[in-house]
Protein backbone atom coordinates (compact mmCIF):
# COMPACT_ATOMS: atom_id res chain seq x y z
CA UNK A 1 0.00 0.00 0.00
CA UNK A 2 0.63 3.39 -0.34
CA UNK A 3 -0.28 6.29 2.08
CA UNK A 4 -1.61 9.38 1.15
CA UNK A 5 -2.69 10.97 4.47
CA UNK A 6 -3.44 10.35 7.98
CA UNK A 7 -6.32 12.76 9.93
CA UNK A 8 -6.12 12.48 13.34
CA UNK A 9 -9.64 13.27 14.20
CA UNK A 10 -10.21 13.98 18.02
CA UNK A 11 -14.23 13.59 19.11
CA UNK A 12 -16.28 14.41 22.62
CA UNK A 13 -18.66 11.22 22.72
CA UNK A 14 -20.69 12.35 25.85
CA UNK A 15 -21.81 8.40 27.60
CA UNK A 16 -25.18 7.82 28.30
CA UNK A 17 -24.47 7.62 32.29
CA UNK A 18 -20.92 8.35 34.20
CA UNK A 19 -18.40 5.52 34.44
CA UNK A 20 -17.00 5.24 37.26
CA UNK A 21 -14.03 2.71 38.41
CA UNK A 22 -11.22 2.70 41.14
CA UNK A 23 -9.51 5.56 39.53
CA UNK A 24 -12.13 7.82 38.42
CA UNK A 25 -15.45 8.82 37.00
CA UNK A 26 -15.38 9.55 33.04
CA UNK A 27 -18.69 11.58 31.74
CA UNK A 28 -18.04 11.76 28.04
CA UNK A 29 -15.24 10.30 26.05
CA UNK A 30 -12.23 11.61 24.44
CA UNK A 31 -12.49 9.54 21.45
CA UNK A 32 -9.03 9.58 18.80
CA UNK A 33 -9.89 8.27 15.39
CA UNK A 34 -7.44 7.77 12.92
CA UNK A 35 -8.26 7.51 9.03
CA UNK A 36 -5.86 6.58 6.62
CA UNK A 37 -6.28 7.55 2.98
CA UNK A 38 -4.05 5.02 0.74
CA UNK A 39 -3.69 3.94 -3.12
CA UNK A 40 -5.99 1.12 -2.35
CA UNK A 41 -8.53 2.80 -0.38
CA UNK A 42 -9.67 4.30 3.14
CA UNK A 43 -8.95 2.60 6.49
CA UNK A 44 -10.59 3.63 10.53
CA UNK A 45 -8.96 3.08 13.15
CA UNK A 46 -9.89 4.15 16.78
CA UNK A 47 -7.07 5.20 19.29
CA UNK A 48 -8.33 3.58 23.06
CA UNK A 49 -5.89 6.03 24.96
CA UNK A 50 -8.35 7.94 27.75
CA UNK A 51 -8.56 11.93 28.68
CA UNK A 52 -6.47 11.37 31.49
CA UNK A 53 -3.38 8.79 32.32
CA UNK A 54 -5.64 6.80 34.77
CA UNK A 55 -6.26 3.53 33.08
CA UNK A 56 -2.32 3.26 31.49
CA UNK A 57 -0.15 5.92 31.26
CA UNK A 58 -0.76 6.61 27.76
CA UNK A 59 -3.44 9.71 27.29
CA UNK A 60 -5.27 11.10 24.31
CA UNK A 61 -2.80 14.47 24.24
CA UNK A 62 0.01 12.44 24.62
CA UNK A 63 -1.10 9.76 21.28
CA UNK A 64 -1.55 12.51 19.46
CA UNK A 65 1.97 14.10 20.70
CA UNK A 66 3.82 10.84 20.10
CA UNK A 67 1.63 10.17 16.43
CA UNK A 68 2.82 13.28 15.10
CA UNK A 69 6.04 13.84 16.22
CA UNK A 70 7.38 9.95 15.73
CA UNK A 71 5.02 7.61 15.05
CA UNK A 72 3.26 8.34 11.63
CA UNK A 73 6.74 10.14 10.02
CA UNK A 74 8.22 6.64 10.45
CA UNK A 75 5.66 4.67 9.00
CA UNK A 76 5.32 7.44 5.95
CA UNK A 77 8.99 6.57 5.39
CA UNK A 78 9.23 3.86 3.15
CA UNK A 79 7.78 3.98 -0.36
CA UNK A 80 5.19 1.40 0.36
CA UNK A 81 3.85 -0.49 3.52
CA UNK A 82 1.70 -2.89 4.80
CA UNK A 83 0.01 -3.63 8.29
CA UNK A 84 2.35 -6.39 9.07
CA UNK A 85 5.37 -3.67 9.07
CA UNK A 86 3.85 -1.08 11.45
CA UNK A 87 5.19 -3.02 14.62
CA UNK A 88 8.55 -3.85 13.62
CA UNK A 89 9.23 -0.57 11.92
CA UNK A 90 8.20 1.43 15.88
CA UNK A 91 9.70 -0.95 17.99
CA UNK A 92 12.38 1.71 18.01
CA UNK A 93 9.68 3.77 19.88
CA UNK A 94 8.88 3.07 23.65
CA UNK A 95 6.24 2.51 24.94
CA UNK A 96 2.00 3.59 23.50
CA UNK A 97 1.19 1.15 22.44
CA UNK A 98 -2.43 2.49 21.96
CA UNK A 99 -1.24 5.08 19.51
CA UNK A 100 0.99 2.52 17.67
CA UNK A 101 -2.22 0.19 17.61
CA UNK A 102 -4.62 2.76 16.10
CA UNK A 103 -1.81 2.78 12.89
CA UNK A 104 -1.70 -1.12 12.31
CA UNK A 105 -5.62 -1.17 12.96
CA UNK A 106 -6.44 1.65 10.30
CA UNK A 107 -3.78 -0.02 7.61
CA UNK A 108 -5.00 -3.25 8.63
CA UNK A 109 -8.84 -2.42 7.63
CA UNK A 110 -7.87 -0.54 4.21
CA UNK A 111 -5.58 -3.42 3.14
CA UNK A 112 -8.58 -5.97 4.15
CA UNK A 113 -11.40 -4.07 2.57
CA UNK A 114 -9.36 -4.10 -0.06
CA UNK A 115 -8.83 -7.92 -0.66
CA UNK A 116 -12.72 -8.24 0.73
CA UNK A 117 -11.50 -10.16 3.58
CA UNK A 118 -13.86 -9.65 6.86
CA UNK A 119 -11.13 -9.01 10.35
CA UNK A 120 -13.01 -11.96 11.50
CA UNK A 121 -12.21 -14.27 8.51
CA UNK A 122 -8.20 -12.80 8.81
CA UNK A 123 -8.09 -13.51 11.85
CA UNK A 124 -9.58 -16.80 11.98
CA UNK A 125 -13.07 -16.25 13.52
CA UNK A 126 -14.95 -19.30 14.22
CA UNK A 127 -18.15 -18.47 14.92
CA UNK A 128 -20.64 -16.14 13.18
CA UNK A 129 -21.98 -14.53 17.12
CA UNK A 130 -20.54 -13.90 20.09
CA UNK A 131 -21.71 -13.20 23.81
CA UNK A 132 -21.88 -10.22 25.34
CA UNK A 133 -21.20 -9.32 28.78
CA UNK A 134 -21.20 -5.48 30.31
CA UNK A 135 -19.40 -4.04 33.15
CA UNK A 136 -20.96 -2.01 35.95
CA UNK A 137 -19.20 1.10 37.13
CA UNK A 138 -18.95 1.64 40.85
CA UNK A 139 -22.44 4.22 41.34
CA UNK A 140 -21.86 7.83 41.43
CA UNK A 141 -24.14 8.10 44.43
CA UNK A 142 -22.50 4.99 46.61
CA UNK A 143 -25.73 3.41 46.61
CA UNK A 144 -27.09 -0.29 46.72
CA UNK A 145 -30.51 0.76 45.27
CA UNK A 146 -28.27 2.33 42.30
CA UNK A 147 -26.36 -0.81 41.62
CA UNK A 148 -28.79 -3.09 41.63
CA UNK A 149 -31.40 -1.04 39.16
CA UNK A 150 -28.30 -0.83 36.80
CA UNK A 151 -27.45 -4.63 37.40
CA UNK A 152 -31.23 -5.51 36.74
CA UNK A 153 -31.52 -3.26 33.55
CA UNK A 154 -28.41 -5.44 31.88
CA UNK A 155 -30.15 -8.69 32.89
CA UNK A 156 -33.10 -7.61 31.59
CA UNK A 157 -31.54 -6.44 28.27
CA UNK A 158 -30.10 -10.12 28.26
CA UNK A 159 -26.63 -9.58 29.33
CA UNK A 160 -24.96 -12.90 29.66
CA UNK A 161 -22.43 -11.98 32.06
CA UNK A 162 -22.32 -9.01 34.19
CA UNK A 163 -19.01 -7.58 35.75
CA UNK A 164 -18.74 -5.56 38.69
CA UNK A 165 -16.04 -2.67 39.10
CA UNK A 166 -14.74 -2.49 42.91
CA UNK A 167 -12.37 -0.40 45.05
CA UNK A 168 -11.63 -0.93 48.96
CA UNK A 169 -15.11 -0.14 50.68
CA UNK A 170 -16.95 -1.56 47.43
CA UNK A 171 -16.04 -4.80 47.45
CA UNK A 172 -17.30 -7.77 49.28
CA UNK A 173 -20.78 -5.99 50.20
CA UNK A 174 -22.03 -5.09 46.60
CA UNK A 175 -20.64 -8.40 45.44
CA UNK A 176 -22.72 -10.36 48.07
CA UNK A 177 -25.56 -8.43 47.11
CA UNK A 178 -25.40 -8.81 43.32
CA UNK A 179 -25.16 -12.76 44.11
CA UNK A 180 -27.92 -12.87 46.74
CA UNK A 181 -30.67 -11.43 43.81
CA UNK A 182 -28.78 -12.80 40.71
CA UNK A 183 -27.85 -16.13 42.17
CA UNK A 184 -27.02 -17.92 38.97
CA UNK A 185 -25.67 -15.00 36.50
CA UNK A 186 -22.04 -15.38 35.90
CA UNK A 187 -20.43 -12.73 37.45
CA UNK A 188 -16.95 -10.99 37.79
CA UNK A 189 -14.98 -8.43 39.44
CA UNK A 190 -12.36 -5.65 37.97
CA UNK A 191 -10.71 -3.68 41.03
CA UNK A 192 -8.13 -1.90 38.43
CA UNK A 193 -5.02 -2.50 40.41
CA UNK A 194 -6.62 -0.38 43.85
CA UNK A 195 -5.52 -3.33 45.98
CA UNK A 196 -2.41 -3.84 47.44
CA UNK A 197 -0.26 -7.41 48.69
CA UNK A 198 -2.24 -6.72 52.01
CA UNK A 199 -5.40 -7.29 51.10
CA UNK A 200 -4.93 -10.69 49.88
CA UNK A 201 -6.96 -12.16 52.45
CA UNK A 202 -9.78 -9.77 52.52
CA UNK A 203 -10.11 -10.16 48.62
CA UNK A 204 -10.47 -14.47 50.16
CA UNK A 205 -14.00 -12.89 51.04
CA UNK A 206 -14.91 -12.87 47.34
CA UNK A 207 -14.43 -17.13 46.82
CA UNK A 208 -18.26 -17.70 48.55
CA UNK A 209 -19.75 -16.02 45.87
CA UNK A 210 -18.71 -18.34 42.68
CA UNK A 211 -17.10 -15.49 40.46
CA UNK A 212 -15.72 -16.10 37.25
CA UNK A 213 -12.91 -14.64 38.16
CA UNK A 214 -10.82 -11.18 39.71
CA UNK A 215 -9.53 -8.96 37.11
CA UNK A 216 -6.21 -6.98 37.84
CA UNK A 217 -6.64 -6.54 41.90
CA UNK A 218 -2.71 -4.99 42.64
CA UNK A 219 -0.73 -2.83 40.66
CA UNK A 220 0.58 -3.30 37.05
CA UNK A 221 3.90 -3.87 37.88
CA UNK A 222 3.43 -6.55 40.83
CA UNK A 223 2.98 -9.85 38.42
CA UNK A 224 4.48 -11.47 41.92
CA UNK A 225 1.92 -10.06 44.27
CA UNK A 226 -0.73 -11.68 41.93
CA UNK A 227 1.25 -15.34 41.99
CA UNK A 228 0.82 -14.88 45.74
CA UNK A 229 -2.66 -13.97 45.34
CA UNK A 230 -3.18 -16.32 42.58
CA UNK A 231 -2.11 -18.93 45.15
CA UNK A 232 -4.18 -17.98 48.10
CA UNK A 233 -7.84 -17.43 46.91
CA UNK A 234 -10.12 -19.75 45.22
CA UNK A 235 -11.63 -16.98 42.95
CA UNK A 236 -9.11 -17.21 39.78
CA UNK A 237 -6.84 -13.89 38.88
CA UNK A 238 -7.67 -12.33 35.42
CA UNK A 239 -4.91 -9.88 34.32
CA UNK A 240 -5.47 -7.11 32.45
CA UNK A 241 -2.97 -3.95 32.70
CA UNK A 242 -0.25 -6.12 33.71
CA UNK A 243 -0.57 -7.77 30.44
CA UNK A 244 1.07 -5.02 27.60
CA UNK A 245 3.01 -7.55 25.71
CA UNK A 246 3.04 -11.40 24.14
CA UNK A 247 6.46 -10.93 26.55
CA UNK A 248 4.14 -9.81 29.67
CA UNK A 249 1.65 -12.50 28.61
CA UNK A 250 4.14 -14.91 28.80
CA UNK A 251 5.99 -14.63 32.24
CA UNK A 252 2.69 -14.35 33.62
CA UNK A 253 1.52 -17.47 33.09
CA UNK A 254 5.12 -19.00 33.37
CA UNK A 255 4.75 -17.60 36.52
CA UNK A 256 1.49 -18.52 37.24
CA UNK A 257 0.35 -14.84 38.34
CA UNK A 258 -3.07 -15.56 36.32
CA UNK A 259 -5.42 -17.89 34.88
CA UNK A 260 -6.87 -16.19 32.42
CA UNK A 261 -6.09 -13.13 30.55
CA UNK A 262 -8.29 -10.39 29.52
CA UNK A 263 -7.00 -9.02 26.30
CA UNK A 264 -7.40 -5.74 24.96
CA UNK A 265 -5.64 -4.95 21.41
CA UNK A 266 -4.75 -1.37 22.05
CA UNK A 267 -3.20 -2.27 25.36
CA UNK A 268 -0.81 -4.63 23.73
CA UNK A 269 -0.13 -2.40 20.19
CA UNK A 270 -2.61 -3.71 17.87
CA UNK A 271 -4.73 -6.72 17.06
CA UNK A 272 -1.81 -8.82 15.50
CA UNK A 273 0.11 -8.64 19.22
CA UNK A 274 -3.35 -9.60 20.67
CA UNK A 275 -3.79 -12.51 17.94
CA UNK A 276 -0.28 -14.02 19.26
CA UNK A 277 -1.17 -13.45 23.25
CA UNK A 278 -4.58 -15.53 21.99
CA UNK A 279 -2.75 -18.06 20.09
CA UNK A 280 -0.17 -18.50 22.94
CA UNK A 281 -3.01 -18.92 25.80
CA UNK A 282 -4.62 -21.55 23.11
CA UNK A 283 -1.82 -23.66 22.82
CA UNK A 284 -1.21 -23.41 26.98
CA UNK A 285 -4.91 -24.02 27.60
CA UNK A 286 -5.46 -20.76 28.82
CA UNK A 287 -9.06 -18.85 28.86
CA UNK A 288 -8.79 -15.25 26.83
CA UNK A 289 -11.55 -12.99 26.32
CA UNK A 290 -12.01 -9.38 25.11
CA UNK A 291 -11.81 -6.26 26.99
CA UNK A 292 -13.14 -3.31 26.31
CA UNK A 293 -12.24 0.52 26.47
CA UNK A 294 -15.66 2.15 25.96
CA UNK A 295 -14.65 1.80 22.38
CA UNK A 296 -17.31 3.32 19.72
CA UNK A 297 -18.95 1.16 16.70
CA UNK A 298 -15.15 1.16 15.26
CA UNK A 299 -13.39 -0.31 17.94
CA UNK A 300 -16.65 -2.46 18.99
CA UNK A 301 -16.48 -4.33 15.06
CA UNK A 302 -12.74 -5.48 15.15
CA UNK A 303 -13.40 -6.44 19.46
CA UNK A 304 -16.22 -8.68 18.26
CA UNK A 305 -14.95 -10.38 15.55
CA UNK A 306 -11.51 -10.48 17.58
CA UNK A 307 -14.06 -12.49 20.70
CA UNK A 308 -15.53 -15.31 17.78
CA UNK A 309 -11.90 -16.75 17.79
CA UNK A 310 -11.36 -20.30 19.82
CA UNK A 311 -9.43 -19.25 22.43
CA UNK A 312 -11.58 -16.70 23.65
CA UNK A 313 -13.80 -19.42 25.84
CA UNK A 314 -14.63 -16.36 28.54
CA UNK A 315 -17.66 -13.77 27.89
CA UNK A 316 -15.91 -10.29 26.84
CA UNK A 317 -16.60 -6.59 27.48
CA UNK A 318 -18.75 -6.86 24.28
CA UNK A 319 -21.99 -4.20 25.20
CA UNK A 320 -24.24 -2.60 22.52
CA UNK A 321 -23.53 0.52 21.37
CA UNK A 322 -26.23 1.95 23.80
CA UNK A 323 -24.30 0.60 26.91
CA UNK A 324 -22.13 3.78 26.41
CA UNK A 325 -23.90 6.16 23.69
CA UNK A 326 -26.94 7.68 22.58
CA UNK A 327 -25.21 7.73 19.21
CA UNK A 328 -22.95 5.82 17.81
CA UNK A 329 -20.40 6.59 14.69
CA UNK A 330 -21.12 3.30 13.35
CA UNK A 331 -24.72 1.55 12.69
CA UNK A 332 -25.47 0.65 16.65
CA UNK A 333 -24.42 -2.89 17.64
CA UNK A 334 -27.50 -4.27 19.48
CA UNK A 335 -28.20 -7.31 21.45
CA UNK A 336 -29.65 -10.29 19.79
CA UNK A 337 -30.77 -12.32 22.86
CA UNK A 338 -27.19 -12.17 24.64
CA UNK A 339 -24.74 -12.44 21.93
CA UNK A 340 -23.55 -9.82 19.24
CA UNK A 341 -23.07 -10.45 15.67
CA UNK A 342 -19.82 -10.68 14.13
CA UNK A 343 -19.33 -8.09 11.45
CA UNK A 344 -19.25 -9.67 7.82
CA UNK A 345 -18.34 -7.04 5.52
CA UNK A 346 -14.61 -6.54 4.09
CA UNK A 347 -12.41 -5.08 6.61
CA UNK A 348 -13.97 -4.10 9.79
CA UNK A 349 -17.53 -4.55 8.14
CA UNK A 350 -18.88 -1.10 9.62
CA UNK A 351 -19.42 2.25 8.05
CA UNK A 352 -18.52 5.22 9.30
CA UNK A 353 -21.14 7.98 9.80
CA UNK A 354 -19.18 11.01 8.61
CA UNK A 355 -21.48 13.52 9.29
CA UNK A 356 -21.68 12.03 12.89
CA UNK A 357 -18.24 12.15 13.52
CA UNK A 358 -18.03 15.89 11.76
CA UNK A 359 -20.88 16.79 14.17
CA UNK A 360 -19.13 15.77 17.33
CA UNK A 361 -15.52 16.56 16.27
CA UNK A 362 -13.63 19.02 18.44
CA UNK A 363 -10.13 18.91 16.21
CA UNK A 364 -8.92 17.37 12.93
CA UNK A 365 -5.44 17.07 11.81
CA UNK A 366 -4.07 15.96 8.39
CA UNK A 367 -0.76 14.48 8.02
CA UNK A 368 0.39 13.95 4.46
CA UNK A 369 2.81 12.54 2.72
O1 LIG B 1 -15.91 -1.03 26.99
O2 LIG B 1 -17.29 -2.26 28.11
C1 LIG B 1 -16.34 -1.49 28.04
C2 LIG B 1 -15.64 -1.09 29.32
C3 LIG B 1 -15.16 -2.28 30.07
O3 LIG B 1 -14.66 -2.05 32.37
C4 LIG B 1 -14.27 -1.92 31.24
N1 LIG B 1 -13.03 -1.51 30.97
O4 LIG B 1 -10.32 -2.21 33.17
O5 LIG B 1 -11.48 -3.52 31.98
C5 LIG B 1 -11.25 -2.38 32.38
C6 LIG B 1 -12.09 -1.19 32.00
C7 LIG B 1 -11.24 -0.06 31.55
C8 LIG B 1 -12.00 1.14 31.21
S1 LIG B 1 -10.95 2.47 30.95
C9 LIG B 1 -11.94 3.80 31.05
MG1 LIG C 1 -10.00 -4.31 33.56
Amino acid sequence: MKIEKFELIRLEMPLVRPFRTSFGVEYGRDVLLLKVTTDVGVGWGECVSGRDPLYSPEYVDGSIDVLQRFLLPRVMAPAEIAAEDVADLLRPIRGYPMAKGVIEMALLDAQLRNSGVSWGQHFGATRDTVPSGVSVGIPADDSMATLVEEVKSYVEAGYVRIKLKIQPGWDIEPTREIRRLFPDIPLQVDANQAYTRDSIRHLAQLDEFNLLLIEQPLREEDILGHAMMAREISTPVCLDETVVSFETAEQCLDLEACAIINIKPGRVGGYLEAKRIHDLCLERHIPVWCGGMLETGIGRAANIAMSALPGYTVVGDISESARFYSQDLTAPFVLDEGYMHVPTGAGLGIEVNEQTVASLTRSLQTVRK
